[in-house]
């Protein structure tokens, strides 16, 4: 089916994102002082297919507006890509100097989809535009959620599926505290659904970091971490739920991590394959430290597998950010920002077995210094 397979792309890109700019509440656990950037990187695993050999930009000056100062680099050298970010790209329209941050990207075809966290009317809501030109020009830019007030609307998670629908869901405190809310777009982005309610627990806390993942059947499925800024502070856990019918309505949630204890779980990704089989991964301060840990789920996320670490460090740096695909082929690609070595680096896992076991640690960026990486966001086109 696929006779020019070798020239699709298979695009992971990751977001490289400033999350004390974003949101200082979202990402209690570090700070990132002089953090101003929020860079992209893109992996392609077409042209880097082992561990060792990764294809990615970076320095996404997101908040400042723009995507720019696009850097790609491999095992074989440097390279670039057709639909790589080009520098100087503006995809919010506003002309203020309004905060913009914490962006979603998906691409499907050549072309890239944007929601992002927007303050440009005071306070924070999610905007939405698309280019239809790989990048070079975007859309005028879409208000998403659709409350009255000036609640703060942070955390989007952007999918397509193949025939052109997207979805979104984000962390809305519009009743008072964070939940979880989404919308859907039958029209390219040009409008969007009323938002609907997706966790179902208890109200009182806080629901936040959703991970939104879209089959080629109709399912809707998003991960979220639940209760951090509730009276369980520090026992945060990751839920899930999905929907049968385009998002109109949710199923009850389920626990996705087995932690016994009392510990922290953040920050979800979640992935699923043309088998239909889900994936999660989130990080995990079960052991006194943050690690990244996984589970899967093949029965349609009723019930999920004893959680997996992914990361195999022996010491105590933190991992954290995980950022999941599963490509076509059964693979899966786990990215994630680590404190291995002193400073913020992205890493690499990837599992050919469903997730039981997986590769050594890999670090993706190359820079030398002590340079900050964090909050990788991985995304692969239907091609992969
Ligand atoms: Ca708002
Ligand atoms: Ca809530
Ligand atoms: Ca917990
Ligand atoms: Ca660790």
């Amino acid at each position: 089916m696929h006779a020019h397979k070798l020239l699709n792309v298979l695009l992971i890109a990751i977001l490289l994102l400033a999350t004390l700019l974003s949101d200082p509440l979202a990402r209690p656990m570090r700070a990132a002082p002089g953090s101003l950037k929020t860079p992209t990187i893109t992996l392609d695993i077409s042209l880097a297919p082992t561990a060792n050999s990764h294809t990615w930009t970076t320095d996404a000056d997101f908040a400042g507006g723009a995507l720019d100062h696009t850097e790609v680099v491999s095992g074989a050298g440097r390279v670039t890509l057709a639909h790589t970010w080009s520098p100087d790209v503006k995809v919010n329209d506003d002309v203020l100097s309004s905060h913009q941050a914490d962006p979603s990207l998906v691409v499907s075809g050549n072309n890239p989809y944007a929601a992002w966290e927007d303050s440009r009317s005071g306070n924070p809501d999610i905007y939405f535009a698309r280019s239809t030109d790989g990048g070079a020009t975007w859309s005028a830019n879409v208000k998403i959620n659709d409350d009255a007030g000036s609640a703060d609307q942070r955390n989007p998670s952007l999918a397509a599926d193949e025939s052109g629908g997207l979805y979104v869901v984000w962390s809305d405190r519009r009743n008072g505290n964070y939940d979880i809310y989404f919308a859907r777009s039958t029209d390219g982005g040009n409008t969007w659904s009323a938002n609907v309610k997706v966790n179902s627990g208890a109200d009182s806390l806080d629901q936040r970091t959703p991970s939104l993942a879209v089959d080629g059947s109709g399912g809707l499925y998003v991960a979220w971490n639940d209760g951090f800024y509730g009276s369980a502070a520090l026992s945060a856990d990751i839920y899930f739920a999905q929907s049968t019918d385009g998002g109109a309505t949710w199923s009850a949630q389920v626990r996705l991590d087995d932690d016994t204890n009392s510990a922290f779980q953040y920050s979800p990704s979640l992935a699923v394959d043309g088998g239909g089989n889900l994936y999660a991964a989130w990080d995990d301060r079960r052991n006194d430290e943050s690690d990244i840990y996984f589970t899967r789920s093949s029965d349609g996320g009723a019930t999920w597998s004893a959680n997996v670490k992914v990361n195999d460090d022996a010491g105590s740096a933190d991992q954290y950010t995980p950022s999941l695909t599963a490509d076509g082929a059964g693979s899966l690609n786990l990215a994630w920002v680590d404190y291995w070595d002193g400073d913020r680096d992205v890493y690499f896992a990837r599992s050919t077995d469903g997730g039981n076991t997986w590769s050594a640690s890999a670090r993706v960026n190359d820079d030398a210094g002590s340079a900050s990486q964090s909050a990788p966001s991985l995304a692969v086109d239907g091609g992969g």
